[in-house]
């Protein structure tokens, strides 16, 4: 798989990845970042995520310590993940109306699937898509995804709208984090070694996209249950 994606492994840690633009970019073993990937059919998704936020606004969710998160977000598929004051857990239904959760869009679970095959984990079905929105400024602290049950499954994560930087940290929260410069349409894959890895997003920069606007948009894909 490591060739097939033009992937060199380097100090048994660290890969050089030769990408479509020639850049070389280095992140550890088991992350994987597919510049523009999500562009192949990007009017359907664009479409299909509208759908789902009209279908289930974006709201801005309280940490268990009671703070008011700066990104807004909603989900789609069988699960979605929620934060208030008795934790954080994954629900069946919208907290705020009771209904289910949208459907996941098939233009969705297929970017999903072919982004984690890429990147070389086979199979991959998510039935949880986070959809994160942040406005200039909004930002998301280091954290790691382990809420899910299956550890053996990536997180797929595809960015939209503004750019941002992703903050790649290690496997403790002390480790300082590489900054991974994000764009329209880029996926970010993480699984195996790096599946616990912190990561986060850094205050996103004033601007306006041409199609999404004055708004980041993140799709984080997971099998959760
Ligand atoms: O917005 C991103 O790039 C990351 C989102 C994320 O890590 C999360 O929602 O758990
Ligand atoms: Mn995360």
């Amino acid at each position: 798989m490591a060739e097939q994606l033009g992937l060199e492994w380097m100090d048994g840690d660290r890969r050089r990845r030769l990408s479509d633009d020639g850049l070389e970019r280095c992140l550890p073993e088991g992350v994987v970042w597919l510049p523009r990937a999500a562009l192949g059919d990007e009017a359907r998704l664009l479409l299909d995520l509208d759908a789902v936020l009209r279908a289930a606004p974006c709201r801005h969710m309280t940490t268990p310590g009671g703070q008011r998160m700066s990104v807004a977000m909603t989900h789609c598929g069988p699960l979605g993940w929620v934060s208030d004051r008795r934790g954080y857990r994954y629900v069946a239904t919208d907290p705020d109306t009771g209904a289910p959760w949208p459907a996941m869009p098939a233009s969705f679970q297929r970017l999903a699937g072919a982004c984690a095959e890429r990147a070389g984990f086979q199979s991959f079905e998510p039935d949880a898509c986070l959809v994160n929105e942040y406005v200039p400024g909004a930002r998301l602290s280091l954290h790691q995804d382990a809420d899910e049950r299956d550890m053996t499954q990536p997180i797929v994560s595809v960015s939209l709208g503004l750019p941002a930087v992703f903050l790649l940290g290690g496997l403790e929260r002390r480790e300082r984090p590489q900054r991974v410069p994000l764009e329209h349409g880029d996926v970010v894959v993480w699984g195996g070694p790096a599946r616990l890895r912190y990561h986060g997003v850094a205050p996103v920069a004033g601007g306006a996209h041409p199609r999404l606007g004055r708004r980041r948009v993140n799709l984080t894909f997971r099998r959760a249950g």
